[in-house]
């Protein structure tokens, strides 16, 4: 345990290095409502969030917290914050509403329309290509299980930059493709909420196909700023036996290296793809496959919450495993205070993960594209939002990327999850992220006290 877990860290005591990009970060599904306008296609999460049983209370995307609508309320949010960079995903159902082919120009001139009002505001631009929502058309050819989706992937990524490339610098293809791939199709707790191992490994090769497919498209047209954003647990053993060892190297190898080796180096983790092929779910690695997932990149976005502990069950747990052959392995409950989506709070963690990326993947800049918690926030009688916990967390996490900096890792930038309190997927409006409040019956929007202590770290940083 390093001392990041025990000090009170302050705006004062936090040095970043010159240039050092300060951001928030959104989705357009957590946040854009408005489903039905301009001729928006259905994604995969308006058919799950529509299914019975599937979110918290069957919460959906339907209106969220109205930014389709409120867009310039919340780039001068985003302004008054101080903010030097804002990242949003694309819908791509609103662009293209059958997944491919047809443009939806009314799609398209939504994003114009922010961009342009960021840029006007002096808040750049990051934008992700996919954050989990897949036009329902090409789930229902097979969705990610379906090498073809990578294709239509990398038409996508085209016409978004036929459509902003002159006014966007920075681009990302992936959110948390993980999520995508074992959340929805192996623990079944996303869209399109399956439970099959042959598709979960099928869907994670084919969104990191997509990926590459897409970063070279991107790449012909002149974008020189491409990104991938990934997910990172560190997995720590609960005890040194055998059995847990190895546990935790499985979840590992399929959370954090399945995903980033095969982009950093061409090829997968031979254990992980052992271990998928042992399970009847081998990787559909076809010929020049990992060249285009290896086609280089220009910076790594790092999504981190927190680290977990892991053992071994004699038996199998009887929950639904989001690892394939997963079923022997259990997270160990934290310790110590948790967030309300239950998880522990661990920036010693989020050092050692970026060191530790420092050396995996060396000579590639690393961007915090994601950072924060959620807790049970409410506006005061004094009409402020008071929310010491985000602010401790937020402060401690600053201070972890600082430590990891001054120990070599080479971090750009650092986007706190979320601008806006939005819709947590399955778990619905219940758990709030953002650094500003969303009153949900009225759409009031109210700066926490985080979002006033980051804005005091930013205003620091600016003046030298
Ligand atoms: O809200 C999500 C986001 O969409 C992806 N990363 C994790 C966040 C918190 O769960």
């Amino acid at each position: 345990m390093t001392t990041t877990d025990t000090r009170e860290t302050t705006a004062t005591g936090l040095v970043f290095p010159p240039g050092f990009v300060f951001g928030a970060a959104t989705a357009a599904y957590q946040i854009e409502g408005a489903v039905d306008v301009d001729g928006r296609g259905p994604s995969i999460w308006d058919t799950f969030s529509h299914t019975p049983g599937k979110t918290h209370l069957g919460h959906t995307g339907d209106v969220a917290v109205e930014h389709h609508a409120r867009y310039r309320e919340d780039v001068a949010l985003m302004a008054d914050l101080g903010l030097a960079a804002y990242r949003f995903s694309v819908s791509w159902s609103r662009v293209l509403p059958e997944g491919a082919g047809r443009v939806e120009q009314r799609g398209l001139d939504f994003y114009r329309r922010l961009v342009d009002e960021l840029l006007e505001a002096g808040v750049d631009p990051w934008l992700t290509l996919y954050h989990w929502d897949l036009p329902q058309a090409l789930q229902d050819q097979g969705g990610w299980t379906s090498r073809d989706t990578a294709e239509r992937f990398a038409d996508y990524a085209g016409v978004l930059y036929d459509g902003l490339g002159d006014r966007v610098s920075h681009w990302s293809t992936l959110n948390e493709p993980m999520c995508s791939a074992l959340l929805g199709h192996m623990a079944g707790q996303h869209a399109p909420g399956h439970r099959d191992a042959v598709e979960a490994s099928r869907a994670t090769h084919h969104l990191l196909l997509g990926h590459g497919l897409a970063t070279r498209v991107l790449r012909e047209r002149g974008a020189d700023s491409c990104g991938l954003t990934l997910n990172f647990t560190p997995m720590t053993p609960a005890s040194d036996s055998p059995a847990d060892v190895d546990a935790a190297r499985r979840l590992d190898g399929q959370q954090n290296r399945m995903f980033l080796v095969p982009v950093v180096t061409g090829e997968y983790p031979a254990d992980v793809a052992e271990d998928l092929a042992a399970a009847g779910a081998p990787l559909p690695i076809e010929d020049g496959d990992l060249e285009l997932i290896a086609t280089p990149l220009d910076w790594l976005g790092v999504n981190f919450y927190f680290g977990s502990v892991v053992r071994a069950t004699e038996e199998p747990t009887g929950k639904a495993s989001s690892f394939i052959g997963g079923e022997r392995v259990e997270e160990v409950p934290p310790t110590g205070p948790t967030t309300t989506m239950g998880w522990g709070v661990t920036p010693h963690a989020f050092t050692d993960l970026l060191l530790r990326l420092r050396d995996t993947a060396p000579g590639l800049p690393l961007v915090i594209t994601e950072n924060g918690s959620a807790w049970p926030d409410e506006v005061s009688p004094d009409g402020a939002v008071h929310d010491p916990q985000r602010v401790r967390y937020l402060m401690d996490h600053l201070a972890a990327v600082t430590d990891a900096i001054e120990l070599g890792a080479d971090v750009r930038g650092y986007f706190a999850w979320s601008l806006l309190d939005n819709y947590e997927w399955a778990r619905g409006y219940d758990q709030r992220f953002g650094i500003v409040h969303v009153d949900y019956d009225t759409q009031v929007r109210t700066p926490k006290d985080s979002a006033l202590a980051y804005a005091e770290v930013i205003r620091r940083h600016a003046a030298g």
